[in-house]
């Protein structure tokens, strides 16, 4: 716990008071509407934000294409040495930026620590980076020829994130972007613009300190309409986008259309397998907090349970006895593990998965519902919920976006939890718990899980940053922070240099004059 409360946390970050919009660094302009930000936790105001225009967005564009100018020609170690003081900056500041996500996004204060965290860890992951992105050499098939490859930066990437973390997803494009040479437009969520502001204060404060162009981190505020000013822009090679899979549809078939690159972190449909060999206390730790971490608003959240036959009552128990201990209630007081979740529209969207799932021929074990009274004003905290339902049901085919658990039953061998666990449309994270190797490796195998993240004995959330964070199917394909995920921000050029005085050709070709 902190002695400081939000107001401070707010001063420290620089929103208090806030009525600004659109920046390249610490100049604000912005011609558009306002968006009100009001915190899921209590109901309140917690600032006004100005959303991007047309002419506003031409000059974030001129400002970028401008630092990219120099910024490209920092030497990789040096770009590395601006982001090592970004993290160290995010490490004074950990704990209002945590305060803020906690109270702008409805997550744990724990949680919101952690998710600064993350932004610590992929900024030392990237200052390591900036002198290792390296190519390969070959040997040329020709006498005296050489070759090899290297990569180049892009440009300006543009970001789009999603409300669920506001502030680690742009960490996590913007330190390799920055270290790869590039520079970064970001539209964060309009539900958490605060976030976007607070980070964007952060990041210009240590490139005014270097006395580099402010354009290398610029921030545009708006809805989708903004965000398509990228999507469609040509300027634009690199698109990384966050969110839901309608919206990632969208964005990839606009990028596309121009053939730019995109990176797209959509949904999921995330499944622990729990096999007759499980430990089952640890599996109800790894299921719990998958299923109602961050409300159940995690791309990672377990969704689906699948039990099997032997022990499904064993388990099921144990994880509805789990659900009694859960405190639902302020995120901010570290007593309670559920905060709220981020909005109406949202609890509109769990209220019709629990509905959904029980005309579907479901069957509730835990009831959720929507609080109300003291401490639950702004209407956003919801129970955790539990249905046992069948993965052929749409509902379950389908991520809401909401702390509602799935139990499904599995008999025979795992290869038919395997079946269920693949059978959807999504492919971000999977899990199993087992201690039977063979289970084990089945699961991990080109037999296996689908996905693009698979645990053994560890839920599906709370990926760390080493590895690299993505999945398959509808979920997207891109992959980012951790492993070589740098190089879908940079170029790659093939280099091939003769050195003799003849001019073979390659595949033995004769053309001689
Ligand atoms: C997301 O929900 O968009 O693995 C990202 C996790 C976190 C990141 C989730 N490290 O749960």
């Amino acid at each position: 716990a902190t002695d400081f409360g939000i107001e401070e946390a707010l001063k420290q970050l620089g929103v208090s008071d806030l009525n600004k919009g659109t920046s390249t660094g610490s100049d604000w302009f912005s011609n558009g509407d306002e968006i009100s930000s009001f915190s899921p936790v209590d109901g309140n105001l917690i600032g006004k934000v100005t959303t991007t225009t047309g002419s506003d967005y031409e000059k974030v564009i001129e400002k970028a294409q401008l630092a990219f100018k120099s910024w490209k020609l920092m030497p990789a170690p040096l770009r590395g040495e601006i982001v090592r003081q970004f993290g160290e900056e995010l490490r004074v500041l950990k704990e209002p930026l945590g305060k803020l996500v906690s109270y702008e996004m409805g997550k744990s204060y724990q949680e919101g620590l952690g998710e600064v965290q993350e932004m610590i860890d992929i900024c030392d992951f990237a200052v390591g980076l900036s002198r290792q992105l390296h190519g390969l050499t070959m040997h040329s098939e020709r006498p005296g020829h050489r070759m090899y490859e290297q990569y180049h930066p892009l440009g300006i990437v543009g970001i789009i994130s999603a409300f669920n973390f506001p502030v680690a997803v742009w960490a996590w494009n913007t330190a390799l972007a920055w270290i790869c040479g590039d520079v970064c437009v970001w539209k964060p969520s309009e539900k958490t613009p605060l976030c976007g502001v607070a980070c964007q204060n952060i990041i210009a404060k240590v490139l005014k300190d270097n006395d580099i162009p402010e354009g290398v981190s610029c921030l545009i505020n708006g809805d989708y309409k903004v965000g398509e000013m990228m999507t469609t822009d040509k300027r634009i090679p690199l698109i990384s986008a966050t969110g839901s899979t309608r919206m990632g549809k969208i964005v990839g078939a606009t990028v596309g259309e121009r053939l730019g690159k995109s990176l797209l972190e959509l949904g999921g449909n995330n499944a622990i397998i729990v096999t007759p060999d499980a430990d089952i206390k640890m599996t109800v730790i790894g299921a719990v907090f998958g299923a109602v971490g961050t409300a159940g608003q995690r791309c990672t959240s377990t969704r689906r349970l699948i039990i099997h036959d032997s022990i499904y009552d064993k388990v099921k128990n144990a994880v509805v006895d789990a659900y009694k201990q859960l405190r639902i209630g302020n995120p901010l007081d570290e007593n309670n593990h559920v905060g709220p979740l981020i909005d109406k529209d949202a609890v509109s969207g769990y209220q019709n998965a629990l509905e959904k799932v029980v005309k579907e021929g479901g069957n509730i074990v835990v009831d959720g519902g929507v609080l109300s009274g003291q401490g639950y004003e702004s209407g956003c905290y919801v129970k955790p919920a539990i249905a046992e339902a069948d993965n052929s049901f749409e509902i379950v085919q389908h991520e809401t976006f909401a702390p509602v658990l799935y139990l499904l039953k599995y008999s025979g061998d795992v290869e038919n939890a395997i079946d269920v666990q693949n059978g959807v449309a999504q492919g971000l994270s999977s899990a199993i718990m087992t201690n039977n190797l063979r289970e084990a490796e089945r699961f991990l195998s080109h037999a296996g899980s689908d996905c693009g993240i698979a645990n053994v004995n560890i839920g599906t959330s709370g990926a760390e940053i080493g590895g690299a964070f993505g999945g398959e199917k509808e979920t997207g394909g891109g992959r980012e922070s951790g492993s070589d995920a740098w190089k879908v921000y940079m170029r790659r050029q093939t280099n091939t240099i003769n050195y003799t005085t003849e001019l073979p050709l390659a595949q033995g070709i004769k053309f001689d004059l």
